[in-house]
């Protein structure tokens, strides 16, 4: 459907419909209903402007025989998705006005939404934000993943210290999925596999259905919509009876707990959890059901499936879904009857894998005794496609069967038709390191796929004040061409434009400010810089650098208090894996830092801390738009892309950051000028970590790095137990894997060069500028056209 035969909306008839779904969806009057109730009726009324556009989009890709893309993740990280709709659908006025028409306040309501966490970190919110894209590209695509009872857990902090409890988004209504009772599928584990007539013949012995929740999702202008199909584990008989008769009510039930497992929880490891067999579970439990049901919809169009590669296209978001490869084989070759070596061709032909880290726990592997009991037949299919890999290149040395493991990056590299990595230097990486081998054996196959984020959410939505500016500037054209930002770069030497930008920064700052004061009790200047890093808490992100800068910082605004400093508030924010306890260990000194610096009257005006809890997508969209500077410190070769660095650079917040990732990329695209490099590259990395005693050297090279080490090691941050931190410090003076010594005085003098150029308001808004304008490229839109033409020989229809 075109946007021109989109009905228009009035904020009346918006009301209207708001009010029919208070009274006939959630039977409330006005006077009874309370936010939810506003909260569940608007988003009704939106999600019913969405359904249209829905059933256009499923009729044009099925007259146009066009290819279809299917994103299988094992994470979708959306946040909360009224606004998102709201924003889309371009009826944020209309909305505002409704709400206040009807004496709501409109903020308060969309605050009501639950933040969907379903999703560990940047590679769930790139699967949030390619879904985004491909429906603003009117791409034919579906996202298929597990609709977990209990997403991401909630942080909070217990004297310091990370406290989890268990998250619950579906205990409050959800309003935007459509239960799909008759999309229902019988996944199969365990038992046993016979040969029958030269077949094999696999019989599980245990099984579950998976049941299918849709989400629609909305492209800009709501001219596109796509779906997003979460499968949730529903036992195959509900209840059994006999125990239930006998009285024994705790087995009348079992058959639905165990089946409700499955989908029970997100696992909350940002590096893979190895070995987990529940893990494996969620695993096939979801591939399987999005294969079948990629079938079904196939078979409903066509009836060669030889035709399946020029039909369907599959993104094996990581490994997660690796076990579509095997699986895909057996359809084709048990159930369907093709050839083995017909059936592997034709998936090979399908899927595509996308690599995002090369760290080596996070490579996942299962040991064959787990895989084998939970999926007998594919671990034979595995050793046969290993066996016909093999055959065809005799040279190889490595085997995806090595030392009684299955490793799924060597499967899904073997069955993927394309590989990619997620940033330049990270795609250069994997062909130098963990895939020099097969790459030399399939030179064409990797190719890469820089990162990007949806502009709809991470400047439109988030950040009106500068999209306002922007629009009023160039036009709404950037909203859906990211690249016309350019157009901006002549406005940055007008002063009257720049103080205008600068505005736009400051009164971000000053709802930030107040914000913080209401609700975490934080109390901060807005004149003063936000220097921000949010994101998982890992030692490779190097939080720990970061705060002891900070205490260097803090010793030397004390010994001379009037020395000009330029005064900062750093804020950090992010979750650890509950048994990392290394990261838990960096969240509990940074909070101690906080405390004792805070409380320091000598140097507070010029050096703050924050640790806020419970960092998520709704945080992040509150926190970028107020940030001066943004954090991007990782040992370089260690973080694939980042995502949340174009997010910084594109709401105007310059970067401090290390050549790794999309780092390099984004210094490439604002200027050299306008980005702070410290650092050793990964080149270097990789030399230094070779020397003996690389941290001792460091420590003992730069006074300022000894000092600071000094105050936690003798218990300046934590009275009560000065040895707290024993383990930090024996780890950074130690090994220091990720060289934060080494890199410490580099990133002291970057920090210094950040404070001169701050302490020039005009230079520093040019320098903000400029990141906006020169942002263009990092949209997800550019990112997802690279995979329709690269990858999956997808068009936009
Ligand atoms: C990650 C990488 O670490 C990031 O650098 C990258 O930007 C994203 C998306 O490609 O993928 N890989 C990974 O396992 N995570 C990433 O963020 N971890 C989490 O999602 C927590």
């Amino acid at each position: 459907m075109n946007i021109a035969t989109l009905p228009t909306v009035s904020s009346d008839n918006l009301r209207d419909a708001i009010l029919n779904h208070l009274a006939y969806s959630f039977g409330k009057t006005p006077e009874a209903a309370q936010t939810e109730d506003w909260r569940m009726a608007l988003s009704f009324a939106i999600r019913d402007r969405m359904v249209e556009a829905w059933f256009a989009a499923t009729r044009r890709t099925y007259e146009a025989g066009a290819k279809r893309v299917y994103y299988l993740s094992m994470e979708f990280l959306i946040g909360r998705l009224l606004e998102d709709g709201i924003v889309n659908l371009r009826l944020a006025d209309q909305a505002r006005a409704a709400l206040t028409d009807l004496g709501l306040d409109y903020d308060a309501v969309l605050a009501d939404e639950p933040d969907a966490a379903l999703g560990n970190g940047g590679l769930g919110r790139l699967a949030a934000c390619f879904l985004e894209s491909l429906s603003t590209l009117s791409c034919p695509a579906m996202g298929y993943g597990i609709r977990y009872e209990h997403g991401l857990f909630r942080q909070s902090f217990q004297g310091g210290r990370q406290v989890e409890s268990p998250e619950t988004w579906l205990l409050q209504r959800h309003a935007w999925e459509f239960e799909r009772p008759e999309a229902r599928y019988r996944i199969g584990f365990g038992g046993e596999v016979r040969e029958d007539r030269g077949r094999s013949v696999w019989t599980p012995s245990e099984q579950v259905d998976a049941e299918a929740f849709d989400t629609p999702i909305a492209g800009w202008q709501g001219k596109w919509v796509n779906t997003l199909r979460l499968w949730s584990a529903k036992a195959v008989a509900p209840f059994d009876l006999d125990s239930f008769n006998r009285g024994d009510f705790a087995a009348a039930a079992a058959p639905e707990a165990l089946a409700r497992t499955i989908s029970r929880v997100l696992y909350p490891d940002d590096t893979t959890e190895q070995g987990k067999e529940l893990r494996l579970k969620q695993e096939f439990f979801f591939t399987a059901a999005a294969l079948r049901d990629i079938l079904r919809r196939f078979d409903s169009e066509y009836d060669d499936l030889s035709q399946l590669p020029a039909k369907v296209a599959i993104q094996l978001n990581d490994t997660h879904p690796a076990i579509a490869g095997p699986e895909l084989v057996r359809l084709l070759h048990d159930e369907r009857g093709l050839p083995f070596d017909r059936a592997m061709e034709i998936a090979q032909g399908c899927l595509n894998y996308t690599n995002h880290t090369l760290l080596p726990e996070a490579l996942e592997s299962w040991h064959e005794g787990v895989f084998g009991k939970l999926l007998p037949r594919h671990l034979q299919i595995v050793d046969r496609i290993d066996d016909a890999h093999g055959k065809a290149h005799p040279s190889r040395s490595f085997s995806m069967r090595a030392d009684s493991q299955v490793k799924m990056g060597e499967l899904s590299f073997v069955m993927a038709n394309r590989v990619n990595g997620v940033s330049a230097l990270h795609t250069g990486l994997m062909k130098e390191t963990v895939f020099a081998e097969l790459h030399a054996l399939h030179p064409d196959k990797i190719v890469n796929e820089t990162n990007g984020v949806t502009p709809r959410r991470w400047l439109l939505s988030c950040n009106p004040r500068l999209s306002n500016l922007v629009t009023d500037t160039i036009g709404d054209g950037w909203v859906d061409d990211l690249e016309r930002l350019k157009e901006l770069e002549s406005h940055v030497d007008d002063a009257g434009w720049r103080d205008r930008f600068a505005a736009a920064k400051r009164d971000n700052k000053a709802d930030l400010s107040n914000w913080l004061a209401e609700t975490q009790g934080v109390s901060v200047d807005p004149e003063a810089m936000f220097d921000i890093q949010i994101k998982r808490m890992h030692e490779y992100k190097r939080q720990h650098l970061n705060i002891l800068e900070a205490i260097a910082h803090w010793q030397e605004i004390k010994d001379d208090p009037n020395a000009g400093w330029t005064p900062r508030i750093k804020i950090f924010a992010g979750k650890a894996a509950p048994g990392y306890f290394f990261a838990k260990d960096i969240i509990r000194l940074i909070n101690d830092v906080a405390r004792v610096v805070n409380a320091d009257t000598a140097t507070r005006d010029k050096l703050q801390v924050a640790f806020l809890p419970n960092y998520n997508v709704t945080l992040a969209e509150r926190l970028i738009p107020a940030a001066d500077l943004s954090e991007q410190i990782s040992t370089a070769g260690k973080e694939a892309s980042g995502t949340g660095n174009m997010k910084f650079a594109l709401n105007g917040a310059p970067t401090v950051g290390t050549l790794d990732g999309a780092n390099v990329e984004i210094r490439e695209h604002v200027g050299a000028d306008n980005f702070f490099l410290f650092g050793m590259t990964a080149p270097e990395v990789t030399e230094r970590r070779m020397l003996d005693g690389h941290a001792r050297a460091a420590i003992e090279a730069d006074p300022r790095l000894a000092r600071a080490l000094d105050a936690i090691r003798d218990g300046t941050f934590s009275p009560d137990d000065p040895d707290r931190y024993a383990g930090i410090i024996e780890n950074l003076a130690g090994h220091d894997y990720f060289l934060v010594c080494s890199d410490f005085t580099d990133y002291w003098r970057a920090q210094r060069e950040v404070d001169a150029a701050y302490a020039d308001p005009a230079r520093w808004a040019g320098m903000a500028a400029l990141n906006t304008a020169r942002s263009g490229w990092f949209s997800s839109d550019r990112t997802i056209r690279g995979y329709m033409s690269d990858i999956w020989g997808a068009a936009s229809l």
